[in-house]
Order: structure tokens, then sequence, then C-alpha cells
């Protein structure tokens, strides 16, 4: 097992740090550092071509290039999925998205998507030891089937899924309601002014974009106008709840100092956070002491804000003195997108700046746009700092977690996670040998030997809401990615045998799994 070449490595490093200390410190650092403290950043939206350590040269984000200098910085690593909520289900759970029918973009008012008899990787870290949190942007809903009542005890939540602290944003920063959850409350709500929420029709008589737009202070640019909160237009209704209404400048200090306060609390035990920040989404909403900041409007205004959220996780862990020990992932839950329905000029200020790097398409795509994100590790005690071209998929975090922490899954959990520990910490470039991605319309992807096939899609996911080119086509589509990185030319009718065999290998794969047993119960 490849473990146990990295225990070794584990011990030597462990020895050499201890020096001719007493064996039971020895054995204490070997547990320590067989235990690093987690944490794992998905940055919403965040593109390949927005960090400067990955080549943006119009806009800076030093602290985050500070944790790629230091660690391990993949150039060839996949979301799961072209969204969101797909997106951190398959990370989370191990299991391709598209597997289970409720995984699309979630309402604000969504029940838990993850099943609580899955053994999620949370499950998996705090069996493990862990003491574990969640902190900022969830978005695979909360509470039981018919819709989250925020006016109680909301159950299940992330608690009932492996999280012992929750400070979430129910779903996104455009969909309603715009309030924190703390640990399954509402956080800040009057009892006597409880919230209402609908996604089918107009709840209470706040004003919405769509009747005032005149009290509009951002405007969509589709969609986003139903009920208007903080001036801003939303995603669904809502009523109530004034007095826990969040105010949009200041999400990121909250969640910041919330990721804060948990990482303190749990200094001197193993930790897992997860966090998931609003920034990139939309609306982008700096704090006044970004805006104007990047030159690029704000959407390049709230990549500083996030840089900034991520130096200062890094100077806490610094200051605690943890930083050694302490395993950091940062990533994006999804490839860039640059007018996400709000007219806040990014197109007209991008002043050259290309959030896709080089890449077709973008959130939403089955181009590589969708899914190549930035994706970042950090283990100072452990890992060399080194560029990764291995491929590598998000869906695998899972597996290699447990590796890590010599962990037996019971059977059935996280079934589509591999283990590539060695790739995680850059030090194999075996990777994955094939790369299976989802776009919005479920449209799947399979990269494999350099080759990309995209599978043919039906007429009726062939729409263009998102203005982003999702790659649907009623024709199978072959790329040679190792040649044309940016999906030039559709080769497929020039090379029938390998379309038909990629069409096979992704046919295979979805035939898999198909007993709902994979869902593996908590208790083996
Ligand atoms: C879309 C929204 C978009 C964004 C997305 C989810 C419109 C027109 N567009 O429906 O603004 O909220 O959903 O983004 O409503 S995600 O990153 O959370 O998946
Ligand atoms: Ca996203």
């Amino acid at each position: 097992m490849k473990t146990s070449l990295f225990q070794i490595s584990l011990l030597s490093t462990a020895a050499i740090a201890s020096g001719c200390g007493s064996m039971s410190q020895k054995q204490q650092r070997n547990a320590d550092i067989q235990k690093p403290n987690i944490i794992y950043i998905f940055a919403d939206d965040l593109g390949i071509g927005d960090l400067s350590c990955y080549g943006a040269n119009r806009v800076n984000t030093p602290n985050i290039d500070r944790l790629a200098g230091q660690g391990v910085q993949f150039t060839n690593a996949y979301a799961t999925s072209a969204t969101s909520t797909p997106s951190r289900y398959g990370m989370l759970t191990g299991m391709y998205p598209w597997r289970q029918t409720n995984t699309g973009i979630a309402p604000g008012n969504s029940e838990l998507i993850i099943d609580t008899n899955c053994y999620t990787m949370t499950n998996m870290i705090k069996n493990a030891g862990y003491a574990t949190g969640v902190v900022g942007k969830w978005h695979l809903g909360l509470g039981a089937k018919g819709g989250t009542d925020f006016n109680k005890k909301i159950s299940p939540n992330t608690q009932d899924i492996g999280f012992d602290y929750e400070f979430v944003i129910p779903a996104t920063v455009d969909r309603v309601p715009c309030v924190y959850v703390e640990n399954g409350r509402v956080v800040n709500l009057d009892p006597n002014d409880p919230i209402t929420v609908s996604y089918t029709e107009k709840v209470g008589n706040w004003p919405t974009g769509e009747e005032n737009p005149e009290l509009v202070t951002l405007k969509p640019s589709q969609g986003h106008n139903n009920t208007i909160i903080n001036g801003i237009p939303r995603i669904g209704w809502m009523t109530g709840g004034k007095s826990a209404l969040w105010v949009d400048e200041d999400i990121a200090d909250v969640i910041t100092d919330k990721a804060k306060q948990f990482i303190a609390k749990h200094q001197n035990e193993p930790f897992f956070l997860y966090m998931g920040t609003q920034d990139v989404h939309v609306p982008r909403v700096p704090h006044p002491r970004f805006a104007g900041k990047s030159g690029l409007g704000t959407r390049g205004d709230v990549i500083l804000q996030l840089d900034w959220t991520i130096g200062e996780i890094m100077n806490t862990l610094d200051s605690l003195n943890i930083a050694e020990n302490t395993l950091f992932i940062f990533t994006s839950d999804n490839g860039a997108v640059i007018d996400d329905g709000y007219q806040d000029m990014a197109y007209e200020l991008l002043n050259g700046h290309t959030p896709m790097g080089i890449y077709r398409g973008g959130k939403y795509s089955a181009y590589e746009g969708g899914t190549r994100v930035p994706f970042i590790i950090r283990w100072p005690a452990v890992v060399k700092p080194t560029k990764q071209a291995a491929p590598f998929s998000q869906i695998d975090v899972y597996a290699s977690f447990a590796s890590l922490l010599n962990q037996t899954l019971p059977d059935g959990a996280a079934p589509d996670s591999e283990e590539h520990l060695d790739v995680l910490l850059g030090k194999s470039s075996e990777g994955r040998t094939h790369i299976v991605q989802q776009n919005l319309n479920n449209t799947l992807t399979l990269i494999k030997g350099g080759w990309k096939y995209i599978e043919p899609s039906s007429e009726d996911a062939i729409e263009f809401w998102t203005k982003t080119e999702l790659g649907n086509d009623p024709e199978p589509q072959l790329y040679l990615l190792s040649n044309d990185p940016t999906e030039k030319e559709n080769v497929a009718k020039q090379n029938p045998e390998i379309t038909k065999e990629l069409a096979m290998s992704l046919q295979n794969i979805k035939a898999q799994h198909t007993d709902k047993a994979f869902i593996a119960k908590k208790t083996p």
C-alpha cells in the first residue's frame, strides 16, 4: 500500500525533527505528524487564470502565490462538475454527483441533499480523531424533505454528516435567504419575525427587482429579479428575519473570522476545516477597503478580497505556530464566469485579464474552462514545493485523505474516489488514468490518454442562457487535448475508433455503482 512508503518518510522527518528526545516524545511527534490539521478551501467560481501564480498579470494575489510557492501547485487539476452543488457533493462524498438525481444547483431552501446515511469524507476524518468544522458557502441544502424551515433548529444539518461545528451561508450569495446558519439556527433571528422563503412564488411584501427596479443598486443582466435584499435583487423570494440579514460587504470578514476562531479553538488537537468562500461568486460586493482597488471592477476587487482571506488564514496558522503540520488545500468549485447575471461591468473592465486562462468555455461548460481549476496544497512538514502536471480530480481527495489517515472505508463509501495520495503530495506524477467531468446539463466528458471525449447531448440541452459555451452538441466531440488544450478542433470524425472506445469507457463508468447500496451506512 502506498501509505507505507509515505509513512517511512514521515518517520524520518519526525526522527530528524525530534533529535535525541525521549521515545515517547518521538512517538507523540509521529502521531502528530500523521495527523496534520487539514484545511480545505473552496473558492467560488475562481478561474485558473485568476491568480498571479497561474499567470494572471492584471491582478495580483500575493498570499495565494505564497501558498503555491510553499506547496504543490497543480496545472491539470479538475473539479468534478462545472457548477457548485454537484462539485461540492462529489468532493465530500467521493461519488460522482450525476449518480444521484437531485444534485443540480440547489435553491436556498433545498433539503440536505447528502443522505445522512452516507459515510462522508467528514465522517471519515472525524473517525480519525479530528475536530471538524464547516464555515462559509455550503450549497448542499439543509433540513428535511419539503424544504428548510429556517425558524427552528434545522435538522438534518451539516452536523448530521460529520461536522462538529457549522457556520454557513445556506446556498449562494445571490439566493435567499440572506442569512447565516450556525449549528442549525439562523444567526440573530428574532422569533417574532419569522422567515418565509419560496422559490415558486412571491411571499410577503418586500420589493422585488421585477416590480421595483428603481430600488435596485445592482441591476440584473439575467434572472436575479426576485426579492431585493440590501439593494440587490436575488433569486427566490423571502420575507421576515430582518435582524438576521447579512451585510454583503462584510461577508468575507465574518466568515474569515469564524474560520480563524475555529482554528484557534482547536489548535491543540487535529482539526479539519472545510471552508467555502462566497468570493468570487455574484453578486460581487467587496468590502470598501477592496472596492476599486483592482482596477478591474468588482470582479477583480473580490479576487483581492479572496486573497486577503487566504492571507488571514495563513497568518493565523503562523501566529499559532501550527502552519508546519497543517495540510492546506486551496481550490475552486468550478471554472470562471464573467457575466453571471448582474450588470457589474465584469466584461467591460477585464482590461486584458483572462479568468479562464487559455481554456475554452467557463463555468457551466463541458470544455476545459468549466472544470479545470487552480489547485494548491501546502504541508510544510512533508511536502516539498513543486509544480504538479499530473492529472488530478477533486473526486480523489476523499480516498487520498483516507489513506493518509489510515482509515478503512465501509463497503460502498466513496465509490468513485481513487487513492492518489502521492500525486496529491507532489511525490508522484502518475495520476489518474481518466478524468470524468460534468457540465450544467449533465453532459459528461472523459479525458483519457491525451484525448478528451464529450458525449453527444440531446437538443434540449443546447440551451444558451448562461452566455457560456456549454459544449453541448448532438454529435460526439473528440479533442486531442495534449496538442489542442484549447479544444479548437473536433476530430471525432477523423478518429472513429478512438471516439468509440472513449464512448464505451464512459458507458462502463456510468454503469458502475448502480446498486443503491453504494451509499454506505455509517455503522458498517
Ligand atoms: C444560476 C445563476 C447564477 C449562479 C448559478 C449558480 C441565473 C441567471 N444564474 O442559475 O447567477 O447563481 O446559478 O452558481 O439565475 S454556482 O456556482 O453556485 O453553481
Ligand atoms: Ca461555483
